[in-house]
């Protein structure tokens, strides 16, 4: 029940972090993963690692902002594959600044790409999946989707959005056989929590706050994304996973 064997998976943002650890990991259950960015060397890159490593793999470069891009390379897609059975929406940036010093561009940039872009992507995919009557989507959301601390008031706004996003579209396509559901991941060392991991007093603070103890591994995010893409999950419909080593458990 866990299979992906024939199935074809598009994972946002892709190219390295996350994105690139749970395209890895889909592929390994036997998808054809199609990796995305915004750079085509990076990507080339990634998949390289893949199909060195004996998996499908390719990619496809659009900005998860731009509906133009994005409605070219996703009808390219559907009309060179059997179309896309499986989306995770991961594309995502981080930039911290408190709410008095942030820019509307500051502001912009975050809810355009960790919440919009989600939107747009997951608009121009879910058309064949509602053809098909049959779809996987995955929206990467995060420990901030329900708490958030300073400095990140932007990334916790589009995450909590993602959160109800994610509620919405599985109310709205259940019917159509496809299952919208989240994932939110604790604190992983990533490109974008490098500044954070990098410093000792957040180091120290996030290893006592988690009851594990520990940052996260990003392949420890795989099962989740796994059984959210497989039949396993057919009758799972907007819920967001947490795999926080029990932050939230936790006061
Ligand atoms: P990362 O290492 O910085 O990777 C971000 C990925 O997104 C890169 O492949 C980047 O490639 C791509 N990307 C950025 N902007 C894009 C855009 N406009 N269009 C298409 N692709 C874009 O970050 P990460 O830590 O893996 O985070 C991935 C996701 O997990 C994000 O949604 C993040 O909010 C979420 N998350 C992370 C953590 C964590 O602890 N790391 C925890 C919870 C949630 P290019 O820049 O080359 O386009
Ligand atoms: C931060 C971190 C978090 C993580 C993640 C936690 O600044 O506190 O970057 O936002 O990236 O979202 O789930």
């Amino acid at each position: 029940m866990f299979s992906l064997t024939g199935k074809t998976a598009l994972i946002t943002g892709s190219s390295r972090g996350l994105g690139f650890t749970i395209a890895r990991g889909l592929a390994k259950a036997g998808a054809m993963v199609i990796l995305n960015g915004r750079s085509a060397t990076s990507l080339r890159k990634a998949a390289d690692v893949l199909t060195g490593e004996g998996l499908h793999a390719s990619f496809t470069v659009f900005d998860v902002t731009k509906e133009g891009q994005i409605r070219e390379k996703i009808n390219l897609i559907e009309n060179e594959t059997g179309g896309i059975h499986i989306l995770v929406n991961n594309a995502g940036i981080h930039r911290r600044k408190y709410l008095t010093e942030m820019t509307l561009k500051d502001w912009k940039m975050i809810i355009d790409i960790n919440l919009t872009g989600t939107f747009l992507t997951t608009r121009e995919v879910v058309k064949g999946m509602i053809k098909r009557k049959e779809g996987k989507i995955i929206n990467i959301c995060s420990l901030m989707s329900e708490v958030s601390r300073e400095t990140i008031a932007n990334y916790s706004t589009a995450k909590g959005g993602l959160k109800m996003l994610t509620r919405s579209m599985a109310v709205e396509w259940a019917k159509y056989n496809i299952q919208v559901n989240g994932i939110g991941p604790g604190y992983f060392k990533t490109d974008m929590t490098k500044p954070l991991a990098d410093d000792p007093e957040f180091d120290l603070w996030l290893k006592k706050r988690t009851p594990a103890g520990r940052w996260g591994e990003p392949e420890e995010l795989v099962g989740t994304a796994v059984y959210l893409a497989s039949g396993a999950s057919s009758f799972m419909n907007g819920q967001v996973i947490y795999v926080d080593g029990g932050f939230l458990a936790s006061v």
